[in-house]
């Protein structure tokens, strides 16, 4: 009897296994055939445990990239500048609460996405431990920081799941103003007096690096490459884009008239692409590990923004509670 069970119970074991298998090969065939997977379909996994992993760590990188620039809103040289890196910075927050949105469609509440990003377990981008020493790093933000984000992320708007996908269509449309605002920023310092193209060629040689890093560790070493390239969450590698965004960006420097900071720089001819120099992957880890220049300061001013927040979320949440009891007693 406890035999005969026992064979039943692997049976079952087996039938689901089965179905499980033929359930993982008509999800891989349509992301083959291009076809969105939406947060009704099934999926395996793997597969959602990833788009949590990479759409929540995008969006703590939107907010937590807003406290580099929020840091200059009201030391921006004219009312123009004010009001522009106003509205972008705003519309980081915005990008972090569509990212957040997507991410719960998947099943994961936003509450415990924040504590990760709270309490130091989750990651964000690396390039946001960086300091901005100057003004001129608020336009090296724009047109480098913005830049590597727009070279990532015009692909994600492919990307199988359909909410991230839809979510990066609006997302890069606003990179993009957000590109120009700072090109137009180093292009005005740069053909500005000597110190201002001094500080513009500053900000330049200490974003350059840090912005190379942004598109992860190289393909050799990439962990989810793999995988995320099969389920076309990726669409390119991480050397692939980088690649991208030095040879688009090498030419729009020598518009301004700024040096690379980089002295093994060069053309190949044979391959039309730019030849860039060893990039510090120590410096990455570390940064990644918590010790860049300014993973502390992040973490404590959103730990703080979160709790001096807390009366907003108490007071949207008991109003909801009361307009749920009205209507419930209009409906009786
Ligand atoms: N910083 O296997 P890999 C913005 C992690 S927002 C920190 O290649 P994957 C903006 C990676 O997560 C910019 N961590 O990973 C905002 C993984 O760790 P876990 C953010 C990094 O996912 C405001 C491990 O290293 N953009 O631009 O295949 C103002 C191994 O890497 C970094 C996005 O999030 C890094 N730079 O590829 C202005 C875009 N790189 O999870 C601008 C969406 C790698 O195993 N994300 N890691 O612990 C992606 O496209 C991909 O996740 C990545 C990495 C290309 C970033």
């Amino acid at each position: 009897m406890y035999t005969q069970a026992l064979n039943a119970r692997e049976a079952v074991a087996q039938a689901l296994s089965a179905d499980d298998t033929a359930k993982a090969a008509a999800f891989q065939a349509r992301v083959d055939d291009e076809e969105r997977i939406e947060p009704n379909d099934f999926m395996p996994e793997a597969y959602r445990r990833t788009l949590v992993r990479q759409i929540s760590q995008h969006a703590h990188s939107e907010i937590v990239g807003m406290l580099p620039e929020g840091n200059w809103i009201t030391r921006a040289p004219s009312l123009k500048r004010k009001a522009a890196l106003l509205a972008k910075v705003q519309d980081e927050g915005g990008h972090g609460l569509y990212l957040y949105a997507a991410a719960e469609t998947l099943g994961v509440a936003r509450e415990e996405l924040v504590e990760q990003l709270l309490s130091g377990k989750a990651k964000y981008s690396s390039i946001f431990n960086y300091p901005t020493l100057t003004w001129a790093d608020i336009g090296a933000i724009g047109w480098l920081v913005d830049g590597a984000a727009i070279m990532n992320q015009i692909p994600l708007c492919r990307c199988s799941y359909g909410p991230y996908a839809r979510a990066m269509i609006r997302i890069c449309k606003e990179e993009s103003f957000h590109q120009r605002q700072g090109y137009e920023i180093m292009l005005t310092l740069s053909r500005g007096t000597a110190e201002q193209k001094a500080m513009a060629q500053d900000a330049l040689d200490r974003w350059w690096w840090p912005c190379l890093m942004m598109f992860g560790p190289p393909d050799g070493e990439s962990l989810h490459s793999d995988t995320s390239t099969r389920w076309k969450i990726k669409r390119f590698s991480n050397d692939e884009l980088r690649q991208k965004f030095v040879d688009a960006t090498v030419p729009q420097a020598a518009v301004l008239g700024l040096a690379m900071p980089d002295p093994e720089l060069r053309f190949d001819e044979a391959t039309g692409h730019w030849v860039y120099g060893a990039i510090d992957w120590d410096e990455f880890r570390r940064v990644l590990a918590g010790d860049g220049p300014c993973n502390r300061d992040r973490l404590r001013a959103r730990n703080k923004a979160h709790a001096d927040g807390a009366w907003v979320r108490e007071a949207a949440l008991a109003f909801a509670e009361k307009r749920r009891a009205a209507e419930e007693k209009r409906a009786a």
